[in-house]
């Protein structure tokens, strides 16, 4: 008896091995795509495997293989049943991350595993009434919030995720990444004038914007949304010569026509109320892809942040820094040993300050001499004296007005 159920479990074990072989050339998945509404109607379970996953998730109640066995309960083997705690049931299953979902199926008196046919989780729903029954959208007082997770410690600073900065966006002319921006509402990134040095006759049809993207050559379908360029909206005073007003606004459609939703990677910022700014000193978060080093070839190719301390208008426009080159629509921040800066293709992006566990946008990377260079502090564009000129340009007031906040008692 004994030996029996060694030479089973050698059998198991070894026809296991085959079909992960196999499994690695061939999918046994077949190519049903399943709305996302589908997804979760079995107590809230699984029912499909995602892109790119091995289905480990998976728990729904699919019980024949690819080549159309029937699974066999998985008490039948008790050693699996406990060492990966399946019940009595023989629904199809990945506890052993194995490329797919698998069972127990008896095939010429043995008992083996083969991989099941589970259908696969559609990426995208594909209409757009079934896009808004699902999905959901940042609103005006659900924007700033970020789940943080650094990994380890721009030029200086530490290694981001995605989650940490939800709010960053990539802006690519054809293939190649161009500026950082920042999402304030689900249809509006706000980035900077000189992305665009072609001004009005830039050719919006050439640019994507990116969300949710953890580094700039990978795309991990699970997390990123994609988007077309509907407008751009270029301020109408910005000077390429001192970069006074360096701000602009893109509007974002994706493939079915709908706006930015909302999930780990993807969130909106919060715009502070007009004229307001933080006292210098005050530390904040900027995030992009940029530039390691000025003299670097190559642009960072994950998303980094660094903490920068803001610098008072006095000191900034005193000599010793830079004068009459910063305008008042601009700031300077630095880290306090410039070590810590924005560098070329940070451009566009994000300079966010927390209050009250929410972060609020103050500054859009803009310019500076060279990178992390003592008392060469990165300057931006003073995002709340352009309250307005958002509000008129989007539509949106609410979204301008600075509601979340914290209101003085
Ligand atoms: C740039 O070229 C750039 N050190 C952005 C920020 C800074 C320097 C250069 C600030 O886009």
């Amino acid at each position: 008896m004994k030996l029996l159920v060694t030479l089973m479990m050698w059998c198991l074990h070894d026809v296991a091995a085959v079909w992960r072989k196999k499994a690695e050339h061939k999918t046994w998945i077949n190519n049903v795509i399943l709305p996302a509404r589908d997804r979760q109607q079995h107590d809230g379970l699984a029912q499909c495997v995602e892109d790119g996953s091995n289905g480990s998730e998976y728990s729904g109640t699919i019980s024949v293989t690819a080549s159309h066995h029937r699974c066999l309960s998985w008490n039948i083997s008790k050693h699996l049943q406990i060492i990966y705690g399946l019940g009595s049931h023989k629904y199809c299953r990945n506890p052993d991350n194995s490329p797919m979902p698998w069972c127990l199926v008896r095939r010429n008196k043995l008992i083996v595993r083969e991989f099941c046919k589970i259908p696969r989780c559609e990426v995208k729903p594909t209409n757009s009434l079934r896009h808004s029954e699902t999905l959901k959208q940042d609103t005006e007082t659900t924007c700033g919030k970020r789940i943080q997770k650094r990994i380890y410690r721009i030029v200086g600073g530490v290694k981001s995720t995605i989650e940490s900065q939800p709010w960053v966006a990539s802006i690519f002319k054809g293939e190649a990444f161009q500026c950082g921006g920042t999402l304030i509402t689900p249809c509006w990134v706000l980035t900077a004038a000189h992305c665009f040095p072609e001004g009005a006759k830039t050719s919006i049809h050439r640019f994507s914007v990116h969300l949710g993207k953890n580094a700039i050559n990978e795309t991990n379908l699970r997390k990123e949304q994609m988007f077309k360029v509907a407008k751009l909206v270029i301020h109408e005073d910005y000077t390429g010569n001192n970069y006074n007003n360096d701000i602009a606004l893109l509007q974002i459609v994706d493939n079915s026509g709908q706006c930015a939703h909302r999930t780990h990677s993807v969130r909106t910022v919060c715009l502070p109320p007009p004229q307001q700014m933080l006292p210098s000193g005050s530390f904040c978060d900027i995030a992009g892809y940029g530039r390691e080093k000025s003299n670097s070839v190559y642009f960072s190719r994950f998303l980094k942040e660094a903490q920068v301390k803001l610098i008072s208008q006095k000191v900034c426009q005193h000599n010793d820094y830079y004068g009459a080159e910063v305008t008042n629509n601009m700031f300077c921040a630095a880290s306090p040993i410039w070590t810590e800066d924005a560098c070329q293709g940070d451009s566009g992006g994000p300079l966010v300050c927390e209050m009250n566990g929410r972060m609020f946008l103050f500054g859009v990377i803009s310019w500076g001499h060279g990178c992390a260079t003592e008392f060469n502090p990165g300057v931006y564009t003073k995002v709340t004296n352009y309250n307005q000129w958002i509000a008129q340009h989007t539509g949106l007031p609410s979204f301008t007005k600075g509601i979340m906040y914290p209101q003085k008692d």
